[in-house]
């Protein structure tokens, strides 16, 4: 069984990274539409070796016939035209923060909780989570299954890919500026990214937590346990692609660092690369265009009881965004839950 496939915000950083994963990952297109708002319509975006799509205009998209749609052309937008595809039959896999803490929309990363979409969903929508999030979770699942994660305090170390094609661009022509005495003004962040670090990723929130830290925490719950707690601080760095992390972990019973080790070495998803010498840890550079996530600087944390601490770093266009959207199509169509007969 092939599908029709549209790819909504085709012509974003991470659209144009999905139609690249469906092409790479041999996913069953039959034929695929790259949808975007008006201003892009007419634009061309390739999709595998050799086609070329001409990107449609997605207001006036008619979703019927269309067995699957992967959105990710911001909350806004999703929040319109991601029910008005799943009314019309069309299978939703949205990419934004939209519907991701809605009843009744799974929250999935497959490594972690493919149970939550044993059959499909009745509103049509599966979300995908954020990626800062779904690199944590898929590191903490192998911790998770031996000792119970009680606690995590993180600090992210997150690209400016994270907030788009303009964002990036941004870094590139301030660190030009700096070395031309060309200073750009910052458009995309409140301060300059380049040669800086800004303790700020979305929204300020009632409580002095930013949306993405909030996010992080009820994500975690959603998705691994409702009985984690999570304090996150999120920062923005002046790298092009990878989003690292520092994790701190308390669980509920004793794990050695040994039975740490090989439970990530065995995990779905992840690489330990681990030999504390020089070098040996993963960084963003390394790794971006990767599908891991790296765990790297794992040790104990004598400061809490049963207390482990690492470093894990992930492409965020990839497993963060794009490769996660994918891995769920993929498990929609091992259960037959995509196109006509599953609706
Ligand atoms: C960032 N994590 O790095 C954000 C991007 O909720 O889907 C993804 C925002 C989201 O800026």
């Amino acid at each position: 069984m092939a599908y029709k496939v549209a790819v909504v915000g085709a012509t974003g950083a991470v659209g144009r990274e999905i139609l690249k994963t469906l092409s790479e990952r041999r996913f069953p297109v039959r034929e695929a539409v790259a949808l975007a708002s008006g201003r892009s319509a007419g634009a061309e975006v390739s999709f595998g070796e050799d086609a070329v799509l001409k990107v449609r205009d997605l207001d006036r998209y008619d979703f019927s016939g269309t067995d699957l749609a992967l959105f990710s052309p911001g909350a806004a937008v999703s929040a319109v035209h991601a029910p008005r595809a799943a009314a019309a039959g069309c299978l939703v896999i949205d990419n934004t923060s939209q519907f991701r803490m809605e009843p009744g929309v799974p929250l999935v990363v497959p490594e972690v909780n493919p149970q939550a979409i044993a059959k499909r969903p009745k509103k049509g929508i599966i979300a995908n989570p954020n990626c800062s999030t779904i690199q944590m979770v898929v590191a903490l699942k192998p911790l998770h299954e031996i000792a119970k994660v009680k606690r995590v305090v993180v600090a992210t170390y997150q690209s400016v890919s994270g907030a788009g094609k303009e964002a990036m661009d941004e870094l590139w022509s301030q660190t030009r500026g700096v070395f031309v005495n060309d200073p750009a003004t910052p458009e995309q962040f409140t301060k300059p990214i380049a040669f800086n670090v800004i303790p700020h990723i979305d929204r300020f929130m009632d409580d002095g937590a930013t949306k993405e830290e909030w996010k992080m925490a009820v994500e975690t719950r959603k998705i691994l346990d409702p009985d984690i707690q999570v304090i996150a601080t999120c920062v923005r760095v002046p790298v092009m692609i990878g989003h690292a992390e520092a994790v701190h972990v308390e669980f509920e019973k004793p794990i050695t660092e040994r039975q740490a080790r090989e439970a990530l070495r065995t995990a779905a998803g992840v690489t330990l690369l681990d030999t504390r010498d020089d070098g040996g840890y993963a960084t963003p550079l390394e790794i971006a265009g990767e599908d891991a996530v790296y765990v790297s600087r794992l040790r104990k944390d004598p400061t809490v009881p049963n207390g482990l601490a690492f470093w894990c770093v992930a492409d965020n266009l990839r497993k963060g965004a794009a490769l996660n959207a994918v891995q769920i199509a993929e498990e929609l169509h091992r259960k037959g839950l995509i196109g006509p007969q599953a609706s």
